[in-house]
């Protein structure tokens, strides 16, 4: 690894410690970077490196709340506004009891990296809270977002800092976020948040955009070796917002895809999974993954274990980070899988990956794969603007291509810095020449 390169890492893990997310995904970032800058000693010149992993801002507020019992709750919030070079910060609240100063910070460097990948002008940032939204009512959820916000809508706006939904945090939550920021500043600013209703500001296919935009990019994976998705085999984590959309494009594009999962386990459905009633039990009952297996004879649910013990052609883990461990990887190349596309954020453990390239596995980053999510959520903030109203096939269109100039930047560079087909070198040195030649350009801040 470059010297500087290497400092740089040691700096972080003496600055970060007890953040082991953290460290992991800058880890992986620079090792990739290592190989830019060693071409180019430049580009880490004024201690860009340091400045890179050091977030420009970070808020963390207390949220208190009142809970159906007149309990006073009291969680944290936290925003990391990591990098602006691009444009306002971007990217998600995550609403989950494992949420941390180290898992935000995890997600927000992740960001800055997807949301150069998507060639738009927007920075890296993520914020969320260690509230945790199962079984609460919604006037639970209403009281707790109203508080969050409250504070929130201080530091963010629609040049400042955008954030949208992440886990935890669908519609429902976007609303009254969205909701209180109108009360609270008097003013219709449809583009301080996205991820919005489509009759109040919302984008068409911004709900799909994820999901789909993971399965566009496993199909350009395969067809980049002369294959397709017809007929495939694929296993999906997750039964969220990211998993249930990856589902449906790969049923429409002629894929089977057989698993999903929450938190209590996992569904395996040798016949397909009927998406019709996933989504029923997930979007409308907010149920568990059991409750498929009771109206689907031909699926078993497990509570132990993962879904990479199923045998496929294509894995998309979307679910939560470091759910697809070394063992799940051998798994995976003991059953002749072909390709794994990241939909969540860092679900793959180091050790994994390792496995994966040792295997042949060809295997997309979250950060390439998964950037169809924030890419419409700037498709949502251009329509705002404009005050305009795209219909869902125009959408879907600009993903498609969004998707595949990803791809295609990630070959080429990959390509070009003596490692083919390696997505996560290409995907990591594509997104750091864009955001560090932006900051070179604008001086040290
Ligand atoms: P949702 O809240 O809609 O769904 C999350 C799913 O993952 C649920 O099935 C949930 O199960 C499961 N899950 C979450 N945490 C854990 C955990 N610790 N252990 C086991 N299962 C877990 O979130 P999304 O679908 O939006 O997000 C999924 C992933 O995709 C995350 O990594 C997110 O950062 C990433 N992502 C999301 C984008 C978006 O636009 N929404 C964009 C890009 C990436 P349960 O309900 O039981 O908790
Ligand atoms: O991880 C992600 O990219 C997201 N949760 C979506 C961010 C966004 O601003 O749409």
């Amino acid at each position: 690894m470059h010297p500087q390169v290497e400092r740089t890492l040691e700096e972080v893990r003496r600055r970060n410690p007890g953040e082991p997310e953290f460290q992991q995904a800058v880890v992986e970032v620079l090792s990739s970077i290592s190989l830019a800058v060693e071409r180019d000693p430049s580009l880490a010149d004024h201690s860009l490196l340091e400045r890179l992993v050091e977030p420009e801002r970070q808020i963390l507020f207390r949220v208190p709340w009142v809970d159906d019992s007149g309990t006073v709750q009291v969680n944290r919030g936290y925003r990391v506004e990591f990098n602006s070079a691009l444009g306002p910060y971007k990217g998600g609240l995550r609403f989950h009891q494992s949420v941390n100063r180290n898992i935000i910070k995890f997600l927000g460097f992740e960001q800055i990296f997807k949301n150069a990948l998507t060639g738009q002008s927007i920075g890296g940032g993520k914020g969320g809270s260690d509230f945790d939204p199962h079984g609460k009512s919604d006037w639970e959820v209403m009281n707790f977002c109203q508080a969050f916000m409250t504070e929130l809508a201080r530091h963010i706006g629609d040049k400042t800092d955008v954030p949208a939904g992440d886990v935890g945090v669908g519609e429902r939550e976007i609303g009254f976020l969205f909701g209180q920021y109108r009360r609270l500043k008097n003013r219709w600013e449809t583009g301080v948040i996205t991820g919005k209703g489509l009759d109040w500001g919302g984008s068409q296919a911004r709900r799909e955009a994820t999901g789909y935009g993971v399965v566009f990019f496993a199909r350009d994976m395969l067809r980049n070796r002369g294959d397709d998705l017809e007929g495939r085999v694929v296993t999906v984590s997750g039964s969220g917002n990211v998993a249930i959309y990856a589902i449906e494009k790969a049923l429409q594009f002629g894929a089977k895809p057989v698993t999903f999962s929450d938190s209590s386990g996992w569904v395996y459905d040798p016949e397909g999974v009927d998406i019709e009633l996933l989504k029923e039990i997930k979007e409308k009952r907010r149920g568990r993954a059991s409750d498929y297996v009771a109206e689907r004879p031909s699926a078993k649910f497990h509570a132990e274990g993962r879904p990479w013990s199923v045998p496929c052609d294509i894995a998309l883990p979307c679910a939560t980070q470091n759910e697809l461990n070394e063992e799940d990887a051998k798994q995976l190349a003991r059953n002749g899988c072909v390709i794994v596309a990241e939909g969540a954020n860092m679900p793959s453990t180091p050790e994994a990956i390792h496995i994966f390239a040792d295997a042949g596995i060809l295997f997309a980053p979250g950060k390439a794969a998964n950037a169809g999510g924030v890419a419409v959520s700037s498709l949502e903030m251009e329509q705002n603007a404009a005050r305009a109203r795209w219909t869902f096939g125009e959408v879907e269109g600009q993903l498609a291509v969004i998707m595949s100039n990803i791809h295609r930047s990630c070959l080429e560079t990959a390509e070009e810095y003596g490692k083919p087909g390696d997505y996560v070198v290409g995907a990591n040195i594509r997104a750091f020449l864009r955001v560090s030649d932006a900051m070179h350009a604008q001086g040290v801040f």
